[in-house]
């Protein structure tokens, strides 16, 4: 009785572990946050080259920011606990039979994990839509674009109007290309795009499924066949980016990447207008731009589609009429 009597902890020495770890916490915390947020930050991936990659770093910044003071609460209370409560050498002694004040600290740590958690979800969220869907693909039809952007030509683009660049990515084994349909739908492997312009891209694929990752214009939107998968982005900065492949998509996945430049608005526009001029003969010859293709390469993949009755999303059937001919 006696000995239970003396191993409960007096309330105001449990209170002092609790100030002292309190106090160690914050300081670290505010500590480890600072050379998150102004030291790691800015270096965080993918960078700020473009208005989704900076999105994204942001968000990457906030999260680590939120997390690192939790993983400091468990790291602090495990340091002190082998510091302060380790068994010492001739220490026969059980523990306490009651810890005071263990509900309070259940409390408080489920009550603080669902607010972060939950306001998490809400930020996430917001960041998800507010910066017109991440550059992640929004499918053929896209909820949110960029603010005071429209897509009222199809034949021509000019720089500061709210009518937006569009770029078809079309992800095929192993290469993409691109198609400018507002430079005569020229198609080419070289991906330009102007500085401080927004950019709609139209992703698609012509066999498997691929994934379109402009790393450093923080752009991941899925290739797949007959989709129309919609992204957005505005590049910020000019200079070289990468494009790889983010699909498992056959034995050369590997080696599926390309690289592509921001450059300004007038090297954009000669850039453009020669491509167009040069590869006009080739353009002829490609079927009309759409925002899928049905290759007639594929002929089994081709078949399935048209026998399935599938429209392929507004796609075009190139291969034989009927499809039972070779
Ligand atoms: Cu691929």
């Amino acid at each position: 009785m006696a000995a239970a009597a003396e191993a409960a902890v007096p309330a105001s020495r449990a209170e002092r572990h609790g100030t002292r770890i309190l106090a160690i916490w914050l300081v670290l915390s505010v500590a480890v946050d600072l050379v998150i947020w102004f030291v790691w930050g800015p270096h965080l991936p993918p960078g700020d080259m473009s208005s989704s990659s900076a999105g994204q770093q942001f968000d990457y910044r906030v999260l680590a920011v939120v997390a690192a003071p939790v993983m400091l609460g468990v790291f602090t209370y495990f340091g002190y606990a082998l510091a302060v409560w380790r068994k010492r050498p001739g220490d026969e002694e059980d523990g306490p039979a009651e810890l005071p004040g263990a509900v309070r600290a259940q409390a408080a740590w489920i009550s603080v994990t669902a607010v972060i958690v939950l306001g998490m979800a809400g930020f996430g969220t917001y960041e998800l839509i507010a910066p017109a869907g991440a550059g992640a693909g929004e499918g053929p039809q896209p909820i949110w674009k960029p603010a005071g952007t429209a897509t009222s030509s199809l034949t021509s683009w000019t720089p500061g109007t709210s009518n937006i660049l569009q770029v078809q990515v079309i992800a095929q084994q192993w290469l993409f290309t691109y198609r400018y349909p507002q430079f005569g739908g020229v198609e080419t492997t070289q991906l330009e795009l102007p500085v401080g312009q927004p950019v709609e891209f139209h992703v698609t694929s012509l066999d498997v499924i691929h994934s379109f990752w402009a790393i450093e214009l923080g752009v991941k939107a899925d290739a797949n066949p007959f989709v129309d998968n919609v992204a957005y982005t505005t590049p910020e900065r000019t200079g070289g980016f990468t494009v790889r492949c983010a699909e498992l998509c056959g034995l050369w996945h590997g080696a599926m990447y390309n690289d592509g430049s921001v450059v300004s608005d007038a090297a954009f526009q000669s850039w453009a207008t020669a491509t167009e001029a040069k590869m006009a003969p080739l353009t002829k010859t490609l079927p009309p731009y759409a925002t899928v293709y049905t290759p007639n390469e594929i002929n089994g993949l081709a078949k399935f589609y048209y026998q399935a009755g599938l429209p392929g999303a507004g796609g075009q059937y190139y291969g034989p009429q009927d499809p039972e001919e070779p």
